[in-house]
């Protein structure tokens, strides 16, 4: 891969709703999807800055999401809102919030909520950094609770992540660098071949972030059943990619039970409670890059 940067803002901190970012690198423009895990606690607000070179990047355009964030206008209809400015050169902000004079206090739940996309046009030919930052929404806080309480606190940004589309003059469906990096050459591996005799092919192991060259590095997925029926999944994780989760129960019809899941380091977890009823099924994971402007 030919540019892969890390940038933590800060990167210590109690992990209350970590804001997470996958930036995806095209030639000409770069691609910033900025998520948040709220876990139980419904947020109702939200600001950040993403600070840039502007001779680096420009901002072209910025993502809104009817039915997700929005805010109470002035004649008490509710808006769809995220509201994108740039207060100077080389910052952009972004301020959404869910106030609604219909359902008070109402806020948003889950991990993996999107709250903004935003795309740039590269100016250079150098890896350009974009690094976010908490903002007040307005004369609130920047991140608040559905019942007011700040979270600003809590929020921890854990990563501006770049990712480059990478170069594979060897058409193998690995990243050149990367083959060089692991193997020393482009010949070792032709992508479809298990160099470490493992079981998974080259190219998985450079797609799920295992080591193909390492035999005892290889992807897992380990389901742990619970006490009430339920289950949790447990599989190997890998920043910059994203997982889908099917679930069968006879191997011939897959239901899709999660989309979209963005990869963390080491592991992914997430608890089945969609099948406390079936005693037998299969899981299947799907791991991808990243669709860039979900
Ligand atoms: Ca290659
Ligand atoms: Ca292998
Ligand atoms: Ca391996």
């Amino acid at each position: 891969m030919s540019v892969l940067m890390l940038v933590c803002s800060p990167c210590a901190g109690a992990a209350g709703v970590p804001i997470r970012s996958i930036a995806t690198l095209g030639e000409k423009e770069v691609i910033l999807d900025v998520f948040a895990d709220s876990g139980g606690v419904p947020l109702r607000g939200f600001g950040f800055t993403a600070t840039f070179d502007p001779n680096e990047l420009a901002f072209t355009s910025g993502g809104r999401y009817a039915g997700l964030w929005f805010l109470r206008g002035e004649d008490s209809v509710s808006y769809a809102y995220t509201d994108v400015t740039m207060p100077s050169a080389g910052v952009v902000r972004v301020v959404g919030g869910r106030f609604d004079g219909d359902h008070p206090g109402e806020g948003i739940a889950g991990d993996n909520l999107l709250l903004a996309t935003l795309v740039f046009s590269r100016l250079s030919g150098n890896a350009p950094e974009i690094k976010l930052d908490l903002v007040g929404p307005a004369s609130f806080v920047s991140f608040a609770a559905a019942d007011g309480a700040p979270l600003d606190g809590e929020v921890e940004i854990q990563e501006v992540m770049v990712q480059a589309t990478p170069e594979d003059n060897d058409g193998d469906g690995i990243p050149d660098q990367y083959e060089m990096d692991t193997f020393g050459n482009l010949v070792t591996s032709d992508g479809s071949g298990d160099v470490d005799g493992d079981g998974d092919p080259d190219r998985d192991e450079w797609l799920r972030g295992t080591d193909p060259t390492d035999p005892d590095s290889k992807f897992v997925l380990e389901i742990i059943p619970q006490g009430d029926g339920t289950k949790i999944a447990l599989w190997t994780g890998q920043l910059g990619r994203v997982y889908d989760v099917e679930w069968s129960r006879d191997l011939e019809t897959f239901d899709l039970i999660w989309v979209g899941l963005p990869g963390l380091e080491p592991r992914m977890q997430r608890l089945d409670d969609l099948h406390d009823g079936d005693p037998e099924g299969f899981y299947r994971v799907i791991t991808k890059f990243p669709t860039p402007g979900r």
